[in-house]
């Protein structure tokens, strides 16, 4: 048994995210998950939401609540949609936690006793009004280069000129309207990263099959132009993890906070904390240190390409930097995007389907399959209605969902709600086994390798072996001449059932469990061999034919759906 850490891209608190962002990390690393924790082994999957920086501050604003009171409402909000979505966290943390205030603080320590930490002046924009820094996005000012008049301090939106707030005309304070600004001079915390390029650098060479989209987005940051940069890993907001070292304050740094993508990633450390605060688990250095246990886990990140180069760089970095003996990440499994209908999901403006509206109008399954089945691995994927109503229909419906309903119909009409006896299998079923083994061996092997895609049409596959044995071996013709016959046939197909429940449960976890419960079986169950399933049900074993396992989407439902998510938010 091997013990395999998991964890998702931290979902960032500033609203409920798209069915993009839902495929780019919590669903696939959730498919991991699942699949693993069947194969038998040892799994800790964690995520959290981030909710720190500026972002968190103006959605608060927006909507005209205190940030603190807004992240637990959308805490509360994500964590309800995960369950939505079957996404089996072992623990869904806060990066707001004080778990991750304490292991941040202590980082950022260590790093400062390494040497790895430089104290920099700036000057940057002070509102008195307001009584504090104004990170850019906060200031507003008329565009230099085209005349509107809310472009803000990092980019125009009207012309998308890169901005420096100073090049504003008439700069305001985006906060209050103030427009007393002036520029004083702050003290911020550098790391040196610029230090570490060789080890960073050497560590991803040592790392062998990561995906090329991963490696390749490191090595960009590591080489190209002036190579790996410092980076600024504290600002002047009021919400954050407060700058100190360890325990100690650090003088000059009153009133600061640690930058958001300093924090979030030991989110992930403090997570596995967070899961045993809550009772849920007993140790987590068994996880994170390597001179504490962890030195067998097999520690794999799920995320979109535009997390990497955090993932790769700035977090491996705060950790060997540390000096202590922390786990590093073996597997970086990152994903393009998913585009919606000819253009791109976007959060700001609304454009998409977002995870709360999908689930109202279909079971998580339907969502599952179709957005992993198309993950985008490769290249950027499209959602469009058309695609996902074929998809639905073919597959889980046509493929998946009428095997099911035909057997168990055909039998309890002629032989009663219970595996009919029969005589033995034959060559029909001794072909069909040997596809079955073929192809689930081709779909472990894709799943190890957490090829999405690929497992997703082999499990496709794997469900069409039923369908075409079904079809072949005719059983309604059969029976006419040959009862007993037609009861083996029948035996054999109700056998593929919980076969299917425990190869399908990663990807459909509902109708996993619904397919295993028909069977009169308590869960769905990863298979020793198609061989073994097929006689696994004892002739006299009671099933009862379960009500529709997957409802085809109508025309008309499409175009309805189109249109209603057509606009924006
Ligand atoms: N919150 C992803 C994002 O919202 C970011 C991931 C953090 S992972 C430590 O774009
Ligand atoms: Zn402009």
């Amino acid at each position: 048994m091997a013990r395999i850490l998991i964890t998702s891209a931290l979902p960032y608190i500033n609203g409920i995210k798209h069915l993009g962002n839902l495929v780019g990390s919590q669903l696939p690393a959730d498919l991991y998950a699942r699949y693993q924790r069947a194969r038998g082994h040892e799994v800790l999957f964690l995520c959290a939401t981030d909710e720190h920086g500026t972002p968190a501050e103006i959605a608060a604003a927006k909507a005209g609540q205190p940030v603190a009171e807004y992240c637990a409402d959308m805490y509360a909000t994500q964590s309800e949609l995960s369950e939505g979505y079957r996404l089996s966290f072992d623990h869904f943390g806060r990066s707001s936690s004080p778990q991750n205030q304490r292991l941040t603080q202590h980082f950022a320590g260590k790093l400062d006793q390494a040497g790895l930490i430089e104290e920099v002046s700036e000057r940057q924009v002070y509102s008195p009004t307001d009584g504090r820094f104004l990170p850019d996005r906060y200031i507003e000012g008329t565009c230099p280069n085209c005349g509107y008049e809310r472009a803000r301090g990092d980019q125009c939106e009207n012309c998308t000129i890169q901005l420096n707030p100073t090049d504003l005309i008439d700069p305001r304070s985006a906060l209050s309207g103030a427009t007393d600004l002036e520029v004083r001079e702050t003290k911020h915390l550098h790391l040196r990263q610029s230090a570490m390029r060789d080890r960073l650098d050497q560590w991803i060479d040592s790392q062998t099959g990561w995906p090329v989209l991963t490696t390749s987005i490191a090595k960009k940051w590591l080489h190209d132009g002036d190579g790996l940069q410092d980076r600024g890993i504290t600002r002047d907001l009021d919400w954050g993890v407060p700058v100190k070292k360890g325990d100690q304050d650090w003088p000059g740094m009153e009133g600061k906070v640690f930058y958001v993508w300093f924090d979030a990633p030991i989110e992930y450390i403090a997570c596995a904390a967070e899961w045993v605060d809550a009772g849920k688990g007993t140790d987590w250095e068994r996880w994170w240190r390597t001179d504490k246990g962890a030195g067998d886990v097999r520690y794999v990140q799920f995320m979109g390409k535009d997390n990497v180069p955090f993932h790769t760089l700035s977090f491996p970095a705060t950790i060997m930097g540390s000096g202590e003996p922390w786990k590093l990440v073996d597997y970086i499994k990152s994903f393009n995007y998913l585009n919606y209908d000819g253009g791109q999901f976007s959060t700001s403006q609304g454009r998409g389907i977002f995870m709360d509206q999908a689930l109202s109008i279909l079971p998580a399954d339907y969502w599952r399959w179709w957005l992993l089945s198309h993950a985008p691995e490769n290249s950027d994927s499209e959602f469009t209605w058309e695609n996902f109503q074929a998809s639905v229909n073919k597959d889980l419906a046509d493929v998946l969902g009428n095997f099911v309903s035909r057997v168990t119909k055909f039998c309890r009409s002629k032989f009663g709600e219970e595996i009919p006896a029969g005589g033995a299998y034959g060559p029909a079923e001794t072909a069909a086994i040997a596809e079955l083994d073929r192809r689930i061996d081709a779909y472990t092997a894709h799943m190890d390798a957490i090829e999405i895609r690929k497992a997703a049409a082999e499990l496709r596959a794997i469900w069409a072996v039923g369908n075409e044995y079904l079809q072949a071996a005719a059983p309604w013709s059969v029976h006419k001449t040959d009862p007993e016959a037609a009861a083996a046939i029948v035996r054999f197909a109700l056998n593929l059932i919980p076969l299917y429940a425990g190869l399908s449960a990663p990807f459909i976890p509902d109708a996993a469990d619904k397919l295993a419960g028909t069977m009169g079986l308590d869960a769905p169950a990863w298979p020793e061999s198609a061989e073994a399933a097929s006689t696994a049900l004892a002739p006299g074993h009671a099933f009862t034919v379960p009500d529709v396992l997957f409802a085809k989407i109508t025309d008309d439902q499409r175009t309805e759906w189109e249109a209603r998510f057509a606009g924006t938010r």
